[in-house]
């Protein structure tokens, strides 16, 4: 039997971070989970048509309602999304950044699906800018409940107690408690109030960051492009999970798109529909 440590140090694919990128697409907020198919249909979809679209990935963060690295294991709702994007991966160059609800990522993205994964925070050069990708969560000081619940998420010790237990059993108690991973509210006051937060955030770092040519969050699940001087953005993609919004990031602009399929999504067999 082989050794655990062989598992956690064998990188299988070299990363192909070092291809130049010129037309990066962008998408975030898909929540994929257990019962979101017509989403995860139209977002394999998506992935077929990536090669045709752009020339490298970039994905913002909540791209599954929930997610966990184990050591040997992974979470069955997300298989075909990441073998999806390990298709991707072995054509272009992809970027996966951690949101409030998938930041447990550890090795697994590096070393079995080839993409480079950060828990909070990448940087991408796209034809000589530098775009600068964070999901955007926790841009407001929260306090009582939901400001708890985070520390205690986010905390080193509970992520190797849940790594411990049985997926069986970790992943259905994640299903009670997912709802709390959010910022505590989800109706469009809260949403608009969060847009406006990173906007304002988006605005300042643009403005102390002068090497920052593109600035991407998401969370907020509005699509934005707010132009701070020229060439120089901030870009929310909006949701995935909104009818398939996107973004696109070229060597001059910041675009905002809807993915329509050419031909419907073949049905995922055993699905509901
Ligand atoms: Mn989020």
């Amino acid at each position: 039997m082989p050794h655990a440590r062989a598992f956690a140090s064998r990188i299988r694919r070299p990363l192909p971070c070092a291809v130049p990128v010129t037309r990066l697409l962008v998408l975030a907020d898909a929540h994929i989970g257990p019962a979101t198919h017509s989403t995860e249909q139209s977002l394999l979809a998506f992935l077929d048509a990536v090669p045709d679209l752009g020339d490298g990935l970039l994905i913002v963060g909540d791209l599954f309602d929930f997610w966990f690295s184990y050591r040997r294991a992974i979470p069955r709702h997300a298989f075909r999304v990441a073998a999806g994007l390990s298709a991707v991966s072995r054509r272009l160059p992809v970027f996966l950044v951690g949101g409030n609800h998938d930041r447990w990522g550890t090795p697994f993205w590096a070393e079995e699906v080839g993409i480079r994964y950060a828990p909070r925070s990448l940087d991408v050069d796209v034809a000589g800018r530098k775009v600068r990708a964070i999901h955007g969560d926790g841009l407001a000081e929260r306090g009582g409940k939901v400001g708890l619940v985070h520390r205690l998420v986010g905390h080193p010790a509970t992520s190797f107690l849940f790594g411990l237990l049985h997926p069986d059993l970790g992943l259905p108690l994640v299903d009670r408690i997912g709802p709390r991973l959010g910022d505590g509210r989800n109706d469009a006051a809260a949403m608009a109030a969060s847009a406006s937060r990173q906007a304002t955030w988006a605005h300042e770092h643009l403005r102390t960051r002068p090497d920052v040519d593109v600035l991407v969050m998401a969370h907020s699940h509005v699509p934005v492009v707010q132009q701070h001087e020229v060439r120089r953005v901030y870009l929310n993609p909006g949701a995935w999970l909104d009818g398939g919004r996107y973004g696109l990031i070229d060597s001059a602009f910041a675009e905002l798109h809807r993915f329509t399929p050419a031909a419907p999504p073949r049905p995922i067999e055993g699905a509901p529909r």
